[in-house]
């Protein structure tokens, strides 16, 4: 198997069942992946400690994912050049509208790149991860490829009744 070079981050134990999406495609690719809970608010040392040694431990991607004042990705970003790939958790308060415009709106310098609200976003941010490192890997590349023809080959022509 590859090296691991994608870190799944997340805010909490309660954005696990979200992101577990990215870490289902990472694994129908066959890429390795650590997941970890790193805290922006409640674990802000492991949150530097992750970004200062991120590069050193060989991580090209980092999927970030958290809620509600969404600071992890957007802090992680400011701690590491390894691109961040931001992934807003839907919240009960506020739909997860609050987990997006804290994740997205960055300023300049220290960009994130930031998925839809919810499983489809951290489903899409582990196909980002797996585009980047394809871009380096052909093996990873033609495994990508399949897996969208095998999504496009799913989709039926007609629709039928429920
Ligand atoms: C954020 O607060 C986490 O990313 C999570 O989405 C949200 C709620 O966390 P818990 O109170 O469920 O641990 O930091």
């Amino acid at each position: 198997m590859a090296d691991l070079q994608i870190g799944i981050i997340m805010g909490s134990q309660s954005d696990w069942p979200t992101m577990k999406a990215a870490a289902e495609i990472l694994d129908a690719l066959d890429l390795p992946y650590e997941a970890r809970i790193v805290s922006a608010h409640r674990t802000p040392d492991r949150l530097w400690d992750y970004g200062r040694t991120a590069v050193d431990r060989g991580l090209k991607v980092i999927i970030a994912g958290a809620g509600g004042a969404a600071h992890l990705p957007g802090m992680m970003a400011s701690k590491t050049r390894v691109p961040v790939i931001g992934v807003p958790v839907q919240t009960r308060a506020l739909s997860g509208v609050d987990s997006l415009y804290s994740i997205l709106q960055m300023p300049r310098g220290y960009p994130v790149a930031t998925m839809a609200i919810g499983a489809a976003g951290a489903a899409n941010a582990g196909l980002m991860a797996a585009g980047i490192l394809a871009l380096a890997d052909p093996a990873l590349a033609a495994r990508l490829d399949r897996w969208r023809a095998d999504l496009s080959a799913s989709i039926p022509e007609e629709p039928v009744d429920d």
